[in-house]
C-alpha cells in the first residue's frame, strides 16, 4: 500500500472515530498524522523500512505501528473493526452534501437516526431544524440531498467503476480456463457514469469461471447464476454481469454487450441491408439459424466492421449518433490518445486547498514525463478554499520563476491562477495583477442560483477579459450529486471561440465538464480544449486519463487539445492571450 492510500485510510479513521463520538484528541491524532505524511520531505519507503517514522514529530508510537502494518500488509484489523462498529447508515450519510461527521453524530444521538430512511422521516417531521446548529435551511438541504441520492444512486462514477473492474478483470484473468476477457458495456464506452459492469469471457469451460466470479471477495449477493451468465452485487452497491462464450463468438458478444443499444440497432440494420443477420452469437446469411456462426473466423471487432464494409469504430463513439455514417465515409477521426498528453493547466497546491507542495506537484508531473505543469491555485474570494491574496500570489509567481530558472525539474512550470468569476462577471483580481501570470483559468464558484441569463452574461463578461485564458468547469455540475447551473452553453462556446479562449474539459471524475456530447460540434467550430485534472494532490494528476477518455468520446483529435502541444507552442499561445 502506498503513502497516498495510507493517508486516505488515516483520514477515514478520523471520520469514523468522530462518528463514534471519540475524544477530539484521538480524532486529531489521525488527522494530523495524515497531514504529516502528506508533507513528508523524506522518502516514505526508506523511512518505514528503517523504522524512521518514530522520529517524525506529529506521529505517535501507535500511529507508527498502524502505518507500518498498512504499508507492509495492506490491511489493518483496527480499521476493519472500526468500520464494522459504525452503522453503515451513518457512513452512507456522509455522502449527503452538508452532512459531516459532527452533524451526523448529533442527529444519531439526539434523534436515534441510523439510516437514511430514518433521516428522511425526521426531516419530514421537521425535527432536525430544531437541533442546535441546524435550522430549516439545512433541514431542507438534507432532504434535497437524499432525493438526489435516490435519483442518482443506482449509477457509479466511471472512475470508481473502472477501479472495481480492474480488480475483477485481474482476478479472472488468472484462471487458466479464461482464454480472453474484456470489459464491455458503458464502462468500455467510457460513459461518465456506469450502471453495471459487463464482462465477456472466451472459454470452453464456463463452470470454473462462473464459480470464481460468484465467489469473488466483496460479493454480497448473487442475483443470477446460470451456466454461461451470472450477475452479482458487491458491497458498495456495484453490480456486474459476466457472460462466458466459446472463442469463435467472443468478438460478436463483445461488440453486442459493449453496445450501446442504439449503436447495436444501427449495426443490425446495416447487416440486414447487406443480407446478413448480426447478433451477439455471430453473423449469418439472412434466414439461416441465427445461432450458427459463419464459416469465417472473426478474430477482432475490426473484422466484423470490415465484413460490413465499415471502418473500425472505437467503443467510445458507439452511441448510435452518427458513427456509422462517419465510418462508412471513412471520416472517423484519429482520436487523441493518452500518450500524447504533455501536461495540464488547472492544478492546485497546498497554498490554497491542495494537499501537496509546489515541489511535490512538479516532481509528480516530472515522473509522468510531462513537459509542462500549470499551477492554478484559487483566488482570494474563494476563502473556503484558502484562496490567495495578491501578495501570496506574487510569492508563488516568484517561487515558480526561481524553480524554472534553476532547472531543477525537467517539467516547466507555468504560473497561473484559478480566478473566481464574481457574480457580476468581474474577475477576482485586477488586470495589472493578472498580467503578471502566464495564463488565467476563470471559474464560477459562487452564486450558483442565478438565472440562465444572469449566469450566461456573467461568464461571457469574464471571457471577454483580455487576461482570461480558459474557462474552468463550465457548468459546475457534480455527477450524481449536483446539477449544472443554468447557463446557455452555446453562447458560451461561441464567445470563447470569437475571443480566442479555451474551454476546459475538467477531468475530475466527478465533473467531466464540458460534457462530451458538446465537444464534437464545438471543436468543429474551432474551439480548443484543455484537459485539466483539477488536481488537489499528486495522485489526482492521473485524472487526465478520465479526461482523455471523455475527449475521445467527444470525437476530439490531438490538434484540438492544447495538452498535446509542444512547450514552445504553449508559450506562444499564452503570449497571444
Ligand atoms: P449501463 O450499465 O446502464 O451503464 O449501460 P450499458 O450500456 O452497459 O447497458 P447494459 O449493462 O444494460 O447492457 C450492456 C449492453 O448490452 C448494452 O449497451 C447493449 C446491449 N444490450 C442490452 N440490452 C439490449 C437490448 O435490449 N437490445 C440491444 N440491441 N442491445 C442490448
Ligand atoms: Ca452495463
Ligand atoms: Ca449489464
Ligand atoms: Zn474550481
Amino acid at each position: 500500500m502506498d503513502k497516498n492510500d495510507i493517508i486516505d485510510i488515516l483520514e477515514e479513521i478520523a471520520v469514523l472515530l468522530e462518528l463514534k463520538g471519540e475524544g477530539v484528541f484521538k480524532v486529531r491524532a489521525y488527522q494530523s498524522g495524515a497531514r504529516v505524511l502528506e508533507t513528508l520531505e523524506e522518502d516514505f519507503k526508506s523511512l518505514v523500512d528503517n523504522n524512521g517514522l518514530i522520529n517524525i514529530s506529529g506521529i505517535g508510537k501507535a500511529l507508527v505501528e498502524k502505518i507500518t502494518t498498512l504499508y507492509n500488509t495492506g490491511k489493518l484489523d483496527y480499521y476493519d473493526q472500526l468500520k464494522a462498529s459504525v452503522p453503515n447508515g451513518l457512513i452512507e450519510m456522509l455522502d449527503i452534501p452538508g452532512l459531516g461527521a459532527k452533524k451526523i453524530k448529533a442527529i444519531h444521538e439526539k434523534l436515534g437516526v441510523d439510516s437514511i430512511d430514518k433521516l428522511t422521516e425526521v426531516c419530514q417531521k421537521k425535527l432536525v431544524a430544531d437541533l442546535p446548529g441546524f435550522g430549516v435551511k439545512s433541514q431542507n438541504k438534507i432532504l434535497t440531498g437524499i432525493k438526489n441520492r435516490e435519483a442518482y444512486g443506482k449509477r457509479h462514477l466511471w472512475w470508481r467503476a473502472n477501479k472495481v473492474a480492474e480488480i475483477i478483470l485481474n482476478e479472472l484473468n488468472q484462471l487458466p480456463e479464461v482464454e480472453l476477457i474484456e470489459n464491455a458495456g458503458s464502462l468500455r464506452r467510457c460513459l461518465e457514469t456506469v450502471g453495471d459492469l459487463d464482462f465477456i469471457v472466451a472459454s470452453s469451460k464456463p463452470e470454473p469461471v462462473m464459480k470464481k466470479f460468484t465467489s469473488l471477495d466483496n460479493v454480497v449477493e448473487i442475483t443470477a447464476k446460470g451456466e454461461t451468465k451470472s450477475s452479482v452485487r458487491f458491497d458498495g452497491g456495484m453490480q456486474a454481469d459476466l457472460r462466458v462464450v466459446p472463442k469463435e463468438q467472443f468478438y460478436f458478444a463483445l461488440h453486442h454487450f459493449t453496445g450501446s443499444k442504439d449503436h447495436n440497432i444501427l449495426m443490425r440494420q446495416r447487416a440486414l441491408s447487406k443480407g446478413y443477420s448480426l447478433s451477439e452469437w455471430g453473423i449469418t446469411a439472412k434466414g439461416a439459424d441465427s445461432k450458427l456462426p459463419m464459416d469465417k473466423q472473426f478474430n477482432s471487432e475490426k473484422e466484423i466492421f470490415e465484413f460490413l464494409d465499415l471502418n473500425y469504430i472505437p467503443p467510445e463513439l458507439r452511441e448510435g449518433i452518427d458513427e456509422l455514417d462517419a465510418s462508412e465515409k471513412n471520416v472517423i477521426p484519429v482520436l487523441i490518445n493518452q500518450k500524447e498528453i504533455r501536461g495540464s493547466f488547472h492544478n492546485h497546491t497546498n497554498v490554497s486547498d491542495g494537499k501537496n507542495t509546489l515541489d511535490e506537484m512538479a516532481e509528480a508531473a516530472q515522473s509522468l514525463r510531462w513537459d509542462f505543469l500549470g499551477i492554478a491555485d484559487h483566488s482570494k474570494s474563494s476563502f473556503q478554499a484558502n484562496g490567495l491574496s495578491e501578495e501570496r500570489l506574487f510569492q508563488q509567481i516568484e517561487k515558480i520563476r526561481k524553480i524554472n530558472q534553476s532547472g531543477k525539474y525537467k517539467t516547466h512550470l507555468f504560473s497561473g491562477v484559478e480566478c473566481d468569476i464574481l457574480p457580476n462577471g468581474e474577475l477576482d483580481f485586477a488586470d495589472d495583477i493578472l498580467k503578471e501570470l502566464d495564463y488565467v483559468v476563470v471559474s464560477v464558484h459562487s452564486a450558483f442560483s442565478q438565472s440562465e441569463d444572469e449566469m450566461t452574461s456573467r461568464v461571457i463578461r469574464a471571457l471577454e477579459n483580455p487576461y482570461a485564458t480558459m474557462l474552468g468547469h463550465p457548468t459546475g455540475r457534480l455527477l450524481l450529486r449536483r446539477e449544472a447551473y443554468a447557463i446557455n452553453l452555446e453562447k458560451i462556446i461561441d464567445t470563447a471561440i470569437s475571443n480566442n479562449k479555451i474551454i476546459e474539459l475538467n477531468a475530475n471524475p466527478l465533473r467531466l465538464d464540458l460534457d462530451w456530447r458538446l465537444w464534437k460540434k464545438a471543436a468543429e467550430k474551432g474551439l480548443l480544449c484543455a484537459i485539466n485534472p483539477d488536481a488537489h494532490n499528486t495522485k489526482d494528476l492521473n485524472y487526465v486519463i478520465a479526461g482523455v477518455n471523455v475527449a475521445r468520446k467527444g470525437w476530439l483529435e490531438s490538434s484540438q487539445i492544447i495538452n498535446t502541444f509542444s512547450l514552445d507552442n504553449i508559450k506562444r499561445l499564452f503570449l497571444k492571450n
